[in-house]
Formats: C-alpha cells, sequence, structure tokens
C-alpha cells in the first residue's frame, strides 16, 4: 500500500497549542474564572507561592513555588523572594510552559509573586518558541494611592513588561467605575467575561484556517515588528462597521493608547453575507479611528451560513508605554475606601 504522503507531517498538527497560566492569588483567581467560563482545547495552570490559596482554585495543574524559603504563605509583596523561588524552579517552570505555542500569563499588579512572575516568565519564554502574552490586572488608583509598596510594585513590573515589547494587555481595574452602579461580583462577571473574549478571540484567529488566513506564523512576525502592541475586540451587527471598529475601542477595558505610527493586524469573523463593501468601510473606520496605520494585515473567516453578527479581533502595534505618561497620583486617602477586589 501506498504511504500516505501526510503522515510525515500530520504529527505537527497535534501538539498542544494554548495555555494559560494564573501567577500568584488574583492571577491564580482569573484563570479559575476563565476554565469555568469555559476555554477548550486551552491547558491551565495555576502557580502561586501560597499553599492554601492554590488549593483552593481548580485548575488542571498547580504548582506551588519557593516552598523552602516562603513555606507555602505567599511572599507578602516581596518580589525579590520571588524571583529568587522563581530561579530554583526555573528549568522546570520554561520546560513545561514552553511546550505550548501561545502562553498566556495572568497576574495582578501589586502583591510580590504576580508581579514578579510576570515579567520574569514572559522573559523566559521569550527565550523559546513559544509566544508569551502577559495579562496584567491595574489595581484601582485608590489601591494604588493609598500603599506605596503597592505602587512601586506595579510600576517597577510595568517598567519590566514594556521594556520586553511584543503584545502587553493591561486590564485596568479602574475602568470597570463605568459600571459602579452594578453590584460588585456582577461587575467581576463583566470583567471575566471580557478577559475571556480576549483569549478566545485570539485563540480562534490563529487555530482555524480560514479564507484570508491569520496564523501564529503571521501573529508573530506582526508582533515582531509592531513594538509594544495591544489586542482590540468587539462584536456587532454587519450593518455597522463603523460601530464594530468603535466598539472595540470604546467597549476595551485595557489601559493603552495608540501612538503616532500604529500597525495593525485585522481580524473579521462574519457569515456568508459579509460583503467586500462591509471589509472596505472596516478599513476606512481603522484609518480614521486609530490614525493611518503604517502596515495593515487583514484576515477573514466566513462561515458557510449567514450571519447577523460580525467579530472584529485587533492587534494594534505602535502603542505608547505608560512609563512615558505622567506618575500616578498619590494622595492619602481613608483605608475603608480600599475597595475589596477578591
Ligand atoms: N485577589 C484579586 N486581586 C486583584 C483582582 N484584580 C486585581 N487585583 C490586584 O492584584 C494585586 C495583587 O494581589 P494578589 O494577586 O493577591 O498578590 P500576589 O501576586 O498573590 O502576591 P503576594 O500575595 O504578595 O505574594 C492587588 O493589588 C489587587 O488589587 C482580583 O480579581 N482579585
Ligand atoms: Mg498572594
Amino acid at each position: 500500500m501506498a504511504e500516505d504522503p501526510t503522515a510525515t507531517w500530520a504529527y505537527l498538527a497535534q501538539g498542544e497549542t494554548f495555555a494559560v497560566v494564573g501567577l500568584g492569588g488574583a492571577g491564580c483567581e482569573a484563570v479559575h474564572d476563565l476554565v469555568e467560563l469555559g476555554v477548550p482545547g486551552v491547558h491551565a495552570f495555576a502557580v502561586n507561592t501560597d499553599a492554601r490559596h492554590l488549593l483552593r482554585v481548580k485548575v488542571e495543574e498547580r504548582i506551588l513555588l519557593g516552598q523552602r524559603k516562603l513555606k507555602g504563605r505567599g511572599s507578602g509583596g516581596d518580589r525579590i523572594a520571588v524571583v529568587e523561588a522563581a530561579e530554583e524552579g526555573r528549568d522546570e517552570l520554561v520546560g513545561r510552559l514552553s511546550r505550548f505555542e501561545i502562553v498566556f500569563l495572568l497576574a495582578g499588579l501589586g502583591g510580590g509573586t504576580g508581579s514578579a512572575l510576570l515579567p520574569y516568565l514572559s522573559a523566559a519564554l521569550r527565550r523559546t518558541d513559544a509566544l508569551a502574552i502577559p495579562i496584567g490586572f491595574l489595581p484601582f488608583q485608590v489601591e494604588i494611592d493609598a500603599n506605596s509598596e503597592r505602587r512601586e510594585n506595579v510600576a517597577t513590573t510595568l517598567r519590566e513588561l514594556e521594556d520586553l515589547g511584543g503584545l502587553l494587555l493591561l486590564i485596568a481595574n479602574e475602568k470597570l467605575r463605568r459600571f459602579e452602579s452594578l453590584p460588585v461580583p456582577k461587575v467581576f462577571h463583566l470583567r471575566n467575561t471580557y478577559l475571556h473574549q480576549l483569549v478566545t478571540s485570539l485563540v480562534d484567529m490563529v487555530e482555524h484556517p480560514s479564507q484570508l488566513n491569520v496564523d501564529l506564523g503571521s501573529l508573530k512576525s506582526h508582533l515582531r515588528n509592531g513594538g509594544l502592541s495591544t489586542l482590540l475586540c468587539s462584536e456587532y451587527h454587519v450593518s455597522d462597521p463603523d460601530r464594530l471598529v468603535q466598539e472595540a475601542l470604546n467597549g476595551s477595558l485595557l489601559d493603552f493608547h495608540i501612538g503616532e505610527s500604529p500597525s495593525a493586524l485585522l481580524h473579521l469573523d462574519g457569515g456568508s453575507n459579509l460583503t467586500l463593501r462591509t471589509l472596505d468601510r472596516v478599513l476606512r473606520s481603522v484609518r480614521t479611528r486609530f490614525g493611518e496605520p503604517r502596515r495593515l494585515i487583514l484576515g477573514t473567516r466566513l462561515h458557510p451560513e449567514a450571519r447577523d453578527v460580525v467579530r472584529l479581533t485587533a492587534v494594534v502595534g505602535g502603542v505608547e508605554s505608560r512609563s512615558s505618561r505622567p506618575a500616578p497620583r498619590a494622595e492619602p486617602v481613608e483605608p475603608e475606601l480600599i475597595p475589596t477586589v477578591r
């Protein structure tokens, strides 16, 4: 029997592709919530220095770092102790994560564990073939203002992440204030749903072949040339492409500022009724709203049936660094004003 010519390369399509990794308390909680919302085909990890917290999260693989020094009790905001702990476990940790093609790393900024591990692991994974995508939760302004240690930890972490370049997603808790009349659990559910949309949009974009294909290779090369980048997502009725682009910008909970020379990789996911005119109007709207991009890549996936809703995923490069903007205000506040975010 003739040998199946695909057999020689088919194994390449079988590798594990995506991982989400929670780092520290807030990061592990976010991964737990993502798993509850459903991330099919994505392997989930929880990494913490706090054993009790780690036992609470329902995630496939749980890793306790720094047992010897931190004794499973968390770092109490000590980034340096966490880096030392990570150095000890480095080969095993990086080895376990680098077999994935895309690794989403999630952490709340301001504590010790997540703040130290987010840049540390992003940098370590950038030296492998895996594409590391750091996602940080920026604390509410009132928390930063009230606590100089947190403020320092946030600032140091942001500097380290921005120096790495590439895709950096910073979810700003402060932007949740637009929902301030809703009950707190509902607000955090909205944030988690948004996080879920970011992760699944990117996974969908690179995982499923499409008509105008955007694959992992195009994403990596776009990021290599794009400086600091962010991710925008939206869904809107196919009849209003301009509103689709507007929603991607206005509905974002990310902290970002598009610079003077942006680049954009756009992906549209829609039905068989998506017309060339609609594509054209999306592109025109991007040019108007983002500024004239120096580089634009367009991908589409058109499903066989007609769809009312079209989804836009945009990886925007040339985003300006937060550290070039004014430092956060530091005014004393009453401690009871600090919101509990757990
Ligand atoms: N727990 C929690 N923290 C959040 C959330 N969103 C943002 N954060 C912020 O995340 C920051 C870090 O908190 P933790 O994750 O508890 O800290 P950690 O990384 O475990 O670090 P250590 O406990 O100091 O070792 C805090 O400043 C919180 O404001 C959330 O949904 N849950
Ligand atoms: Mg902790």
